[in-house]
């Protein structure tokens, strides 16, 4: 699990950031938030300079072996071999051993009065070996449980499915190449094929998720939480408790949008595919979705466009007719973020950052961005394909990039995301801003449609709305799994409990316990905790507006675009800056003014689309009857 280094989504990096998030509610409500109770004795009543010493020494320890086991798995995940993989787990072994240690020695200083910036320092410090997961006590597990989580996410890295017949006899395909295929093929045949086949490449990694599990949650009792989630859910400056009620509040928030975009879809697609679509109880065949995981649907915009409003560009087609190459997508990126008034990126991340997928090797294709020594020499790795989607994952990922640079001389224990919601929304609020009127500035587009917007908000809505559930339900299952309600003996069944009830689909073939449906998503194999999605999802779109409203926007919220406004930019690196220096509401309110995440500007943004989709599904049952329900 190369989790403990800094990038995201590995959590590596991140967890020693991220734990440090939650940290900081703590400072604000230390009885009410889950503070982990273990003491460790040490002779002599320890004094405040003893804690600023200790404070010092540990920041430069972990600065050192995050930045080794960052380089490790940097390596790991461009050559994936069996050497690799063990270097990385090796170094991971002593980034976990040693972030425990210290979190557990933190406890020491508990009932000293310090100033505030390091009492967080100090709750951060016990939250950042949380994710993955906190070493167990015994070092004969936590080199297990480093050489297990490592080995995880290589096999998902490595997975390919060979098919003997059909269209594809005698290829072997990764996974770029069938989420390629699914987007746009609308034979349910091969779909159902594709889908089935990715789902081969996780039933072998059963036995170990389970075992890593065991000895994480062994971990998090170690350091005073009832398991595992719940150290997890600890990072959010509130209780543990409380984060779950609020992620519960932001569901019921979007959750109609939701339904009237599941109802709309769904007719749409029986029109196409006829009943077989939709199973009896009104869910939607997985494998239809243009995704292999149906969490994003807008490759399947061309089958549910309005009528007469098809989409008037696909920005698929404007990357191609200019000959953009993978760099170029990137350039474009950059280019948003410095005509804002960021720096533009290093050299070096233009040296060492993998943009293509390399012909001769197996990488971990999953898009990721690093921040290898802590401080400038940040990367990006991914297998960039010149279409939409990357597009926008491109931006993606320069929102952790920018977000990394933003921090750079933050202490060491305040370098992340105010909470890690936060850091994988940040790119996502640039990537709103695609807007015509900015592909049209930037030279892609040669004319603004002058058309309804309704195909432009479908078409949003596919890959932001749809996405809402499956943001959620990935770590609702994974808690429950931690906390043992789930057992290893119902993964499966458990899984599409949860995939029913949230998202309202089915899977196209029947499925059983010989399978581990959930390892053929990236996050569950490499540990990555999955809620940060579902925040960003809604945090994004208010920190758009919020950036539009600096940028004297008035208009419609989705048209809006602060392509070159300074202001907004300005803004944004306010709160950028600030790393997790201080608990996310404070972070939240430098740019927004806000305190709470709220679904609100999201609601706003769809609007329009909701009254249209609503119209749509007028006569039409709205909603599924899941089995669990
Ligand atoms: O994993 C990612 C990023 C890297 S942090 C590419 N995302 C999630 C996913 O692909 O499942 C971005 C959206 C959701
Ligand atoms: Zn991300």
């Amino acid at each position: 699990m190369r989790k403990a280094v800094r990038f995201f989504p590995l959590v590596p990096a991140i967890m020693l950031l991220i734990p440090v998030i939650f940290g900081s509610l703590m400072s604000a409500q230390t009885s009410s938030v889950a503070t982990p109770s273990q003491t460790t004795a040490q002779p002599g009543t320890p004094t405040v300079a003893e804690a600023e010493e200790f404070i010092h020494q540990a920041e430069t320890r972990l600065n050192d072996l995050t930045g080794k086991a960052s380089r490790a798995a940097w390596v790991q995940s461009n050559f994936i071999t069996d050497d690799t993989e063990q270097m990385a787990a090796d170094a991971n072994e002593v980034l976990i051993g040693a972030t425990t240690e210290l979190a557990k020695q933190a406890t020491r200083y508990d009932h000293l009065k310090l100033s505030d910036e390091l009492t967080r320092k100090m709750l951060l410090l016990k939250l950042s070996a949380a994710v993955p997961a906190p070493a167990p006590n015994d070092p004969k597990e936590l080199a297990e449980m480093a050489r297990i989580g490592t080995s995880l996410e290589a096999d998902y890295g490595k997975g390919k499915y060979c098919p003997k017949t059909g269209k594809h006899a005698g290829e072997c395909l990764d996974i770029t190449a069938i989420e390629r295929i699914m987007a746009s093929s609308t034979d349910p045949e091969e779909l159902k094929d594709l889908w089935v086949g990715w789902h081969t490449i996780s039933p072998p990694m059963r036995k170990r998720y389970a075992r890593w599990v065991e000895l994480g949650n062994k971990g998090a009792k170690d350091m005073g939480f009832s398991d595992l989630g719940a150290m997890w859910r600890a990072g959010y400056d509130m209780t543990p408790d409380q984060f779950s009620a609020d992620v519960e509040r932001l569901w019921q928030q979007v959750k109609p949008l939701y339904d009237s975009l599941h109802a709309y879809v769904r007719a749409k697609l029986i029109e196409k595919y006829g009943p077989t679509a939709v199973d009896a109880n009104g869910m939607i065949r997985a494998d239809l979705l243009g995704n292999p995981w149906a969490q994003e649907w807008g490759n399947i915009f061309p089958l549910v466009a309005p009528p007469q409003q098809k989409e008037p560009y696909d920005v698929t087609d404007l990357l191609k007719a200019k000959n953009v190459d993978a760099i170029g997508m990137v350039k474009y990126g950059e280019g948003f973020f410095t005509s804002m008034g960021f720096a533009p990126l290093p050299k070096t991340f233009w040296e060492r950052s993998l943009f293509v997928k390399p012909r001769d090797r197996d990488v971990v294709c999953h898009a990721s961005a690093w921040d290898i020594d802590n401080f400038d020499d940040l990367r990006l790795k991914m297998c960039i394909q010149v279409r939409g989607e990357d597009f926008v994952t491109v931006h993606h990922e320069l929102g952790h990039n920018f977000y990394q640079r933003a921090y750079e001389k933050q202490p060491f224990l305040f370098k992340g995301g105010a909470n890690d919601g936060f850091h994988e929304a940040i790119g996502d609020t640039i990537a709103l801003a695609i807007t015509p009127e900015y592909l049209n500035k930037v030279g892609l587009l040669a004319t603004i449609p002058q058309t309804d917007d309704t195909g432009y908000l479908l078409r949003m809505a596919l890959d932001k709305v749809a996405f809402l559930p499956f943001g959620l339900l990935i770590d609702q299952w994974r808690w429950k799994v931690f906390s043992g309600q789930i057992k290893p003996a119902d993964y499966n069944k458990a899984w599409w409990e949860m995939r029913e009830k949230y998202q309202g689909i089915a899977p196209p073939v029947a499925r059983s316990e010989a399978d581990f449906d959930p390892g053929a998503k990236y996050h569950v194999p490499a540990n990555v905790p999955y809620t940060r999605y579902f925040l960003a999802r809604i945090l994004q779109f208010q920190f758009y507006r919020a950036m539009c409203r600096e940028a004297g926007f008035s208009g419609p919220l989705y048209r809006c675009s602060f392509y070159g406004n300074k202001a907004a930019g300005t803004k944004l690196n306010a709160m950028l800056e600030m790393g997790q220096s201080k608990p996310w509401p404070d972070a939240l309110y430098v740019l927004t003014g806000e305190r709470q995440t709220d679904a609100g500007a999201m609601m706003e943004y769809f609007a329009p689309l909701k009254q249209w989709l609503d119209e749509q599904n007028k006569g039409k049952q709205v909603g599924w009857k899941s089995s669990s329900q």
